[in-house]
């Protein structure tokens, strides 16, 4: 386990290319693996949890070839994939879970999916409870809830399905089953998640009907293999965003980060607590919207977060909770008890770290309170194997009083591998 100190900085500033968006970066690898013909894309993420997601479906019998930001997938379309005879390991992602799940759910063969501790404790019952009732078997520890799951698919039927969560993942899994199913098969959730799976399908030929919070498929169709081009991780400028509100005397622009308004809370809440943010240069490349984000260093109002926003900024709830110990007055975020089932209880994690460094903050059942302004102190954290939790800690060690050591910082890796190199670039 790697130890990392961070010391207060007296100011950020420069011009940065934050990596490709994780979440478009596994799609491109999955979708290009159920198409016919090639997908090459452009601007991938090589982070720890996208690298699983092409090992997985290597393993599946797909030929892929990754270059740093740049990888190919020969896809053969869905009949292309083949039973493994390794264990399909996703690491620490999620994303890589679940979704194969939905894909592997259609697949008329047996697979075993592993993950790293922290998986073992997320719930997959959201994705494989559903699957199961399109006609997919799947077995895991707590009637299919935990890895390792053993999932054989086969012929699926179409569902109506009423998610009880606002979740990408869920939507995703059920949609990519459905593209397979016989009958249209529909997702409705209680607020709108991402959503770069329709953006993507859209790309790949397939066509889908979206109202308001629902998305159907119809079953039978095939993917045509795209050329995909992954705009910046809104979730990784986060952390720069916050940096360069909150640390005097600066200024940091992010180039081409992309600006799906699915994605976008971070930026409605930096500019309602009154951070100075432009955002210039606005672009729509393959379905998706990116922009150039340019953030000052201002001065922050606290506010409160909660409703349909939330999913919105789930991801980006740990560096908010640092932006509020430096605002003005209290920050409430509500509605939020997604932030339990990441890759470590993130009510728990953020706010038992920050109250190591001083931060004046308590949980709540189902977000936290954050009195500001605080100097925070320093101190020893440590990010859990959490990685947004590990690059959160890292900001609020640019504005503390004393260094910050933050154990398990490796963390990190899973969704930026250079960010330590590009902090270095703007101090
Ligand atoms: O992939 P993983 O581990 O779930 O990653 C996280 C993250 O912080 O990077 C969540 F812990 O992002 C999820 C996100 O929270 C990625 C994602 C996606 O690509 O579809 C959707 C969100 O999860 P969910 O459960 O709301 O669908």
């Amino acid at each position: 386990m790697t130890k990392k100190v961070v010391e207060r900085v007296q100011q950020l500033k420069g011009t940065i290319k934050v990596p490709g968006d994780k979440s478009i970066s596994h799609r491109a690898v999955m979708f290009g693996a159920i198409a016919n013909g090639t997908t090459t894309v452009e601007g991938f993420l090589p982070g720890e949890d996208c690298l699983s997601t092409i090992s997985c479906f290597q393993k599946l019998g797909v030929k892929i070839e990754q270059e740093e930001e740049s990888v190919t997938v020969h896809g053969k379309g869905w009949e292309g994939l083949r039973e493994s005879s390794e264990i399909l390991d996703v690491g620490n992602s999620g994303t890589t879970t679940r979704l194969m799940l939905g894909i592997l759910a259609t697949r008329p063969f047996h697979s075993i999916v592993i993950g790293d501790a922290s998986i073992a404790k997320r719930p997959m019952a959201r994705v494989t409870a559903p699957l199961k009732q399109m006609g997919a078997q799947i077995d895991g520890r707590n009637e299919g809830d935990f890895t390792p799951l053993a999932i054989r698919g086969g012929q699926t039927k179409a569902i109506n399905y009423m998610s009880p969560v606002a979740s990408a993942q869920v939507k995703s899994a059920i949609l990519l089953a459905g593209l397979q199913s016989e009958g249209v098969t529909t997702v409705t959730e209680p607020h709108k998640s991402r959503d770069h799976t329709e953006r993507m399908l859209k790309a790949f030929g397939v066509e889908l009907e979206e109202n308001e919070l629902s998305v159907s498929v119809r079953g039978g169709q095939a993917l045509q293999g795209q050329h995909v081009v992954v705009p910046g991780d809104i979730s990784s400028a986060a952390f720069f965003l916050v940096a360069g509100a909150i640390i005097p005397n600066s200024e940091i622009k992010l180039m081409n980060v992309g600006v799906n308004t699915t994605r976008t809370g971070i930026i409605d809440v930096l500019l309602q607590m009154g951070a100075e943010l432009e955002i210039t240069n606005e672009k729509i490349i393959n379905e998706e919207r990116m922009a150039d984000l340019t953030i000052r260093t201002s001065k922050l109002n606290g506010i409160e977060i909660g409703g349909e926003i939330i999913p919105r900024l789930i991801d980006e709830i740990p560096v908010i909770a640092i932006l509020a110990t430096q605002a003005n007055g209290t920050t409430i975020i509500k509605d939020a008890q997604e932030l339990k089932v990441k890759e470590t209880n993130r009510i728990d994690t953020v706010v038992n770290q920050l109250k190591l460094l001083g931060a004046n903050i308590e949980a709540t059942e189902d977000g936290m309170i954050i009195h500001g302004p605080t100097l925070l102190s320093g101190g020893k954290v440590a990010s859990f194997g959490d990685h947004r939790i590990g690059m959160s800690m890292a900001i609020a060690g640019l504005v503390a009083n004393q260094p910050v050591e933050i154990d398990e910082i490796e963390a990190v890796d899973v969704s930026y591998p250079n960010f330590f190199q590009h902090l270095e670039e703007l101090i």
